[in-house]
């Protein structure tokens, strides 16, 4: 779990990360399936995509990016009471969609790389490392669930 001042970090930074929601999101995926090329075969809607620029480009991956960030949004300001929020998003995930404990390790580096370089005097190192420990505990009951729904993750 994290402390009061963890999750006043990750929270303040969030508030940043929202006046541009759609953009970082997108980025964020773009990223992802950029340098993970595995994880872009799990989306039927992103698959056939070949470039950077085709991504980028993309109002359909761009509106993916918002609701991915608006659902991790959702979840972080729950500041660890989560449960409800999650199952959902367990559920499809492990059940639908089959996406890797991995994987979300993967968007988790990403989203602190990309965060990190929009906003390099607001997230500091200790606002890094609250990020990362919100994101682990997000992972880490995503896991759980997983294994409740049958996954192994
Ligand atoms: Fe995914 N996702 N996702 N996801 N997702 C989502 C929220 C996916 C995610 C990590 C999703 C994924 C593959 C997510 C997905 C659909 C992730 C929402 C709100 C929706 C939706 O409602 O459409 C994280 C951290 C969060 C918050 C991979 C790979 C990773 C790493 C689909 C293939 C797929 C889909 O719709 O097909």
């Amino acid at each position: 779990q994290l402390s009061d001042q963890e999750w006043k970090h990750v929270l303040d930074i969030w508030a940043k990360v929202e006046s541009k929601l759609p953009e970082h999101g997108h980025e964020v995926i773009i990223r992802l399936l950029q340098e993970h090329p595995e994880t872009q075969e799990r989306f039927e809607k992103f698959k056939h995509m070949k470039t950077a620029d085709e991504m980028k480009s993309s109002e359909e991956m761009k509106k993916h990016g918002t609701n991915v960030f608006a659902a991790l949004g959702n979840i972080l300001k729950q500041k660890g009471n989560h449960a409800e929020v999650l199952k959902p998003l367990a559920e499809s995930h492990a059940l639908k969609h089959k996406i890797p404990v991995k994987y979300l390790e993967f968007i988790s580096e990403i989203i602190v790389k990309v965060i990190a370089e929009k906003y390099p005097v607001d997230f500091g190192a200790d606002s890094q490392a609250a990020m990362r420990k919100a994101l682990e505990l997000f992972r880490n009951d995503m896991a759980s669930k997983y294994k409740e729904f049958g996954y192994q993750g």
